[in-house]
């Protein structure tokens, strides 16, 4: 069993950031961050963070996009303007997201962008949005920000919420088989 810490659009919020991380760190096999910190992406926050570039973000040391393996999972990881994704259909627009994935021969895709927290099966693959931390939007934005945590078993995904104070959004689960 292998647990991985997701994290979006904290947009200047270093606090909650920090916090966050290094709460999981010791449980975690990997961190990543999709995009619109505002931070420098030499920032210390993101020492052993797998970053990527947001639309407000400005420092070209971030990438567009990332394929990582990791205990023999593959990611797909980008913010997600690159790839259109906006709100629709209650969520997020896939398709350009999809394509991208399938070229990386990805399993788990990450994003965010949109601040819409969610995870999705879509064609073979799990999709997580962990909302935004500082910013949320959406039906749960009241929740005041969110970030995930996924769970990898020998036979399936579990994607966990939680809230700013670390507190399990039991309903928000979402699980696929792998
Ligand atoms: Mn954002």
């Amino acid at each position: 069993m292998s647990k991985f810490l997701i994290v979006s659009d904290n947009h200047g919020d270093r606090e909650i950031l920090s916090d966050i991380i290094a709460r999981w760190r010791p449980q975690v096999a990997g961190i990543f961050f999709n995009g619109d910190s505002e931070l420098s992406a030499k920032d210390t926050v993101f020492d052993g963070v797998s970053t990527v570039i947001g639309n407000m973000d400005y420092d070209p040391d971030f990438v567009e996009a990332r394929a990582t393996t990791i205990d023999q999972v593959t990611f797909f990881q980008t913010h997600g303007h690159l790839y259109h994704v906006t709100v629709f259909n209650g969520w997020a627009n896939l398709e350009l997201l999809d394509k991208a994935a399938l070229e990386s021969d990805a399993q788990v895709v990450l994003f965010g962008h949109t601040h819409v927290d969610g995870a999705l099966a879509y064609n073979g693959k799990l999709f997580i949005n962990p909302g935004s931390t500082s910013l949320p939007k959406g039906p749960r934005s009241i929740i005041g920000g969110t970030y995930a945590i996924l769970i990898v078993e020998s036979d399936k995904f579990i994607v966990h919420f939680y809230n700013r104070s670390h507190v399990l959004l039991d309903n928000l689960t979402v699980e696929m088989a792998r």
